[in-house]
């Protein structure tokens, strides 16, 4: 069977999400590191964004997609698994990381520290106060989510748990989330547990990219 390509920047959180599935499930892939609205990316995402994937004659965009198709074609760990209520709770959460979390802690936070708008290149104070509350507020959730048995959808490390590692492992870069994250010791526990595991360790980002390359919305 043809390898798996998975296409784009390996600092997006995205694009480590698609990784970290391939490490969970032993998937032999190649990573072609172009940057959104890169002609190998906008070949195949109708909005130029990454990660994209080819796989033989499958080419597919947006990483849920991505995900779950290489959980149902690959061996492996079943990242979404088949009993019908826990695949419904990765779906929930997964859908409410990449719809709320998401623009949250990385598209406002993060983006305000290493995409500041200002020409001066400095973190974008007004934005982070602002902000701020609201990251205390969406890590409290993902607190409570993973209370109960250390992951947020059933007991297994499923694509829920997957999708927001990336995520968390950004935010405590900066001091807001990294308080955040120890207020929050369920959450602070998790992370410290999952980020031992090889598909983490694997797939580490080097340094951001310029802005001009990442195109953040
Ligand atoms: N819903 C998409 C979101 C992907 C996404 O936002 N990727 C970012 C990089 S982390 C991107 O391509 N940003 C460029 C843009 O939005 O123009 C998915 O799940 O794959």
């Amino acid at each position: 069977m043809s390898k798996v390509e998975v296409i784009g920047i390996p600092q997006s959180t995205y694009v480590r999400v698609i990784r970290m599935a391939c490490e969970e499930k032993g998937i032999d892939y190649t990573l072609n590191p172009a940057p959104p609205h890169s002609p190998d990316v906008d070949a195949l995402h109708p909005f130029g964004k990454i990660p994209v994937m080819r796989h033989g004659n499958v080419a597919l965009c947006e990483s849920k997609a991505i995900a779950t198709y290489l959980d149902r074609v690959f061996e492996g760990p079943k990242l979404i698994p088949d009993d019908p209520v826990t695949a419904a709770m990765v779906e929930q959460w997964v859908s409410l990381v990449n719809t709320v979390i998401d623009q949250t802690l990385v598209r406002t936070y993060l983006f305000a520290y290493i995409f500041p708008k200002g020409g001066d290149g400095k973190p974008d104070r007004t934005t982070i106060d602002a902000v701020a509350p609201t990251v205390r507020q969406q890590m409290a959730i993902l607190d409570g989510g993973v209370a109960r048995t250390g992951y947020l959808a059933g007991n297994t490390y499923t694509l829920a748990d997957i999708n927001v590692m990336p995520i968390l492992f950004y935010v405590r870069q900066f001091p807001e989330g990294a308080e955040s994250l120890a207020a929050n010791q369920n959450l602070a526990a998790y992370f410290e547990r999952h980020s031992a595991r090889p598909s983490f360790r694997n797939t580490m980002p080097p340094p951001p990219p310029p802005r001009e390359q990442s195109k953040p919305n």
